[in-house]
């Protein structure tokens, strides 16, 4: 290497001295490269809070940047100003996030290497040069994968406050802690399998449940269950949307599962390579349902295999009182659809199940958690559980493509799509984070985790 000093004094120096560089970059680049891929940490320098993701310093530097403090006088930009529902985990549909549209089909090669190179100056900069924009004080992330301890401290600054807003709130009338709460205890991944598997009953609304024993509803609501439907399943997948699994390649894995489950408006088309073209259960909320935005009715999106539609209802999962005031017009949304496609199987998913499964985060959360339903993601995750022998779930722990765009298949950026605001995702991941029986590695590589159906499930002997 001390061939350099003497090619600048060569009589092409110019020349010389520019491949030199180049090569002193090109060897830089590898280094970088192969450091965060093998997940060796360039720096590991820790002061902060800690923060639940695995350390490569772009994406969570990306994370940390992207958050746009909304502004104040934003129609939605407060809890308090917007059903929660319609703010989910992020800020509310804005028009600049609807006419950004999808992301150009193919452009992950280039956005792979720019977020490359970024990664890379950011690295050669060193914390210092960043630290002026960033809200965490801490330095780079000394773990790879998602941190099931982590808190709320550890998100930025805005979204503390947004998750300390809908704390505040109580839309569901959620009694302090919830029903039933415990003093909170350390459980074992088993515990935690063996308590979700007591307390949730995952199950779908039948005519036999006042108010829909009548006989208009008789004829509307599907004869067979869920289980009855799809029958027994061995290995499932869960899709989630997140823009990570962008470039993941995981599509012809995801479909070699028996039943994929995916999430809302997520599409397949144009993004087959990354997330599959299976679809055997769509887990929708009823914002989808009732937006015109998302042509329920129209979309053919919506028509492949089984639908599932849930809608936060009160704590009390009084049916008759949701069945006045659903959050969204769930109830006559259903109805139309039905009357258009009589034959696809279409569930509404029981409300207790939401809340039976907060209670489970909360009691194992550590600290108050946003009173509000866990996440379409969890809900669909605790439903394969309910069918399936093994359950798959992808890129809801971020992988080590983290990013904070928000789906695949958009351009909005939010970091709050990951970690929550209106959904309490980040309690939701450190619950999954625990009962993952798969490796760390899996999830840095692949965002996978891997569960245990309910079924297979050995709890003798297992205190929870
Ligand atoms: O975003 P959404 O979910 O459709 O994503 C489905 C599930 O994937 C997981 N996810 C998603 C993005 C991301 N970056 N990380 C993730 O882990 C989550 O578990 C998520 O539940 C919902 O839960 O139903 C949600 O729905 C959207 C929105 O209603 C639909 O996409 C339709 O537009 C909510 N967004 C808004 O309301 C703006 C979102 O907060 C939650």
């Amino acid at each position: 290497m001390d061939a350099c000093p003497r090619l600048w004094r060569g009589p092409r120096r110019t020349w010389r001295g520019c491949v030199c560089i180049t090569f002193a970059c090109l060897c830089l680049a590898v280094l970088y490269f192969v450091c965060t891929e093998t997940g060796v940490m360039l720096r590991s320098q820790h002061r902060g809070p800690r923060r639940p993701w695995q350390g490569r310093a772009g994406p969570v530097e990306k994370l940390i940047r992207g958050v746009q403090i909304a502004p104040q006088s934003s129609a939605n930009a407060t809890p308090a100003s917007a059903s929660p529902h319609r703010n989910a985990s992020g800020p509310p549909l804005t028009p600049a996030r609807q006419a950004a549209g999808p992301p150009p089909a193919g452009g992950g090669w280039i956005s792979g290497l720019a977020g490359f190179f970024r990664r890379l100056l950011l690295a050669m900069l060193g914390d210092r040069q960043r630290g002026a924009s960033l809200d965490f004080p801490g330095g780079r992330l000394p773990w790879r994968v998602w941190d099931q301890a982590a808190g709320s401290s550890a998100l930025n600054r805005r979204l503390q406050k947004v998750f300390k807003a809908y704390r505040a709130m109580n839309k569901y009338s959620v009694p302090p802690q919830g029903r039933g709460a415990r003093p909170p205890r350390r459980r074992s991944g088993q515990e935690l399998l063996c308590q979700l598997r007591s307390r949730v009953r995952v199950r779908t609304l039948g005519a036999q449940l006042p108010p829909f024993n009548t006989a208009e509803w008789a004829t509307i609501l599907p004869a067979r269950n869920l289980s009855q439907e799809l029958g027994p399943l061995a290995n499932c997948a869960v899709v989630s949307s997140a823009g990570s699994i962008r470039s993941s390649r995981l599509g012809r894995e995801i479909d070699s599962h028996d039943a994929v489950l995916r999430f809302n408006t997520a599409p397949t088309s144009k993004y087959q390579d990354d997330v599959g073209k299976k679809t055997t259960v769509r887990l929708i909320n009823s914002q989808v349902m009732a937006s015109k935005e998302h042509r329920f009715l129209e979309n053919p999106l919506y028509t492949e295999g089984t639908l599932v539609a849930w809608d936060p209802a009160p704590y009390s999962a009084d049916l008759q009182e949701w069945y006045n005031k659903p959050d969204y017009p769930i109830f006559t949304r259903y109805k139309e659809y039905r009357k258009r496609q009589p034959a696809q199987p279409f569930h509404i998913l029981h409300p207790s199940v939401q809340w039976q499964l907060w209670e489970v985060i909360q009691e194992n959360a550590g600290e108050e958690i946003q009173r509000n339903p866990p996440s379409s993601g969890l809900l669909g995750a605790l439903l394969m559980m309910s069918l399936c022998e093994r359950v798959h779930i992808y890129e809801y722990l971020p992988s080590r493509r983290q990013t904070d765009l928000c789906h695949y298949y958009e351009r909005f950026q939010d970091a709050a799509c990951t970690l929550g605001a209106y959904h309490p995702l980040l309690f939701e991941k450190n619950l999954v984070k625990r009962i993952n029986q798969g490796s760390d590695l899996d999830i840095f590589h692949s965002g996978k985790v891997t569960v245990p159906g309910f079924q297979v499930l050995n709890c003798s002997g297992v205190s929870y």
